[in-house]
């Protein structure tokens, strides 16, 4: 057997419950503190000092008193982290877990787009969804997150015509409410792009009575059947205020059921699955691959190693300026 095999074998072999001991401990021992984002496995987010969404945890990234943030999410997360609290050392415990929205906007080709649009004599404004690199960040004008994007929208100035990048589907629905035109970037979440609507309506059928709560990122066709459409923490107080049991099917990555069932324990939550494979089978697809390097292995031995880092970029000073003035105020 491989090396490589050898220590995988290994690392499965671990007990969840020695390895949330180890993190606790080398936590204190080494003045990190842990900020895991809703769709990360529920055994993360129980070791954490903070959880939430982008949003959130950007703002609780400032506030951190310890020399060190372990961010548990994916790479845009930490940067953003990293951004905004510039003197802190912020680890990821994997450096690939990215992002397919991020991955579908390159700077590169934003620019062009940016610079064709001026040249035709368009006054554009570039709102991004925070699920971008720092890279494309610092050539736009505005961040959002899915729990602020209404009200930056507002902010941008009637005159301006807004260049929404890189999720299509945020985009039209951000459009619809808010009654500005945009020009869509034609991106979209891998995981939120796979749910059924036959799935969803089977699902709506076998649940009488059921709300379905789904993620802004999810297809026009998946929002139409929806009964609640917002972001995780968003969905997290619309079921605190229902306080009835009731059943929720939710279009969101899976690890969300976690802090649903943590703040209304009442209710039944159902995730509502991806398409169906030619065996009839639901695909595991509403789990991100990326957020699921974060295990509580890689964690212990980010912490147990001190890597890897997020440094500093040059490009940092011009992204951190929009992200603070888009998330801060
Ligand atoms: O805002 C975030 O963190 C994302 C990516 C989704 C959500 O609604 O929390």
């Amino acid at each position: 057997m491989s090396a490589g095999l050898v220590q995988l074998e290994r690392d499965l072999n671990e007990d969840p419950l020695d390895l949330m001991d180890e993190i606790d401990r080398l936590k204190k021992e080494k003045d990190v503190t842990i900020l895991a984002h809703f769709y990360v496995d529920g055994e993360i987010q129980d070791v954490a000092d903070f959880t939430g969404d982008s949003l959130k945890l950007a703002r609780d990234a400032t506030k951190v008193t310890s020399s060190t943030i372990l961010f548990a999410g994916v790479h845009f997360m930490a940067e953003t982290a990293k951004m905004l609290s510039p003197d802190k050392r912020v680890l990821i415990p994997d450096m690939l877990a990215g992002c397919s929205l991020a991955e579908s906007c390159q700077p590169e080709a934003l620019k062009k787009m940016q610079d064709e649009l001026r040249a035709e004599g368009r006054n554009i404004s570039t709102v991004a969804y925070i699920n971008t690199s720092a890279a494309v960040k610092s050539l736009c004008d505005w961040i959002v997150t899915s729990g602020n994007a209404r009200e930056i929208i507002d902010r941008v100035p009637a005159d301006q015509e807004i260049l929404f990048v890189p999720d299509q589907h945020l985009g039209r629905y951000l459009s619809e409410v808010s009654g500005r035109k945009m020009i869509l970037w034609p991106g979209s979440c891998m995981v939120h792009e796979v749910f059924s609507i036959q799935d969803l309506l089977r699902a709506k059928r076998n649940n009488p009575g059921s709300l379905v709560m789904a993620h802004p990122e999810c297809p026009a066709n998946v929002l139409e059947h929806s009964d609640f459409i917002g972001g995780t923490e968003a969905m997290r107080k619309f079921v605190m205020q229902k306080t009835e049991p009731m059943t929720f099917l939710v279009a969101t990555e899976a690890n969300m059921i976690h802090p649903l069932e943590k703040c209304a324990p009442q209710h039944k939550y159902i995730p509502v699955p991806g398409i169906m494979t030619s065996s009839g089978e639901t695909c595991a697809c509403n789990r991100c691959p990326h957020m699921a390097r974060n295990t509580l292995v890689s964690v212990r031995n980010c912490l147990r190693d001190f890597a890897p880092e997020v440094l500093w970029q040059p490009f940092f000073d011009k992204a951190r300026a929009v992200v603070a003035k888009s998330l801060l105020n």
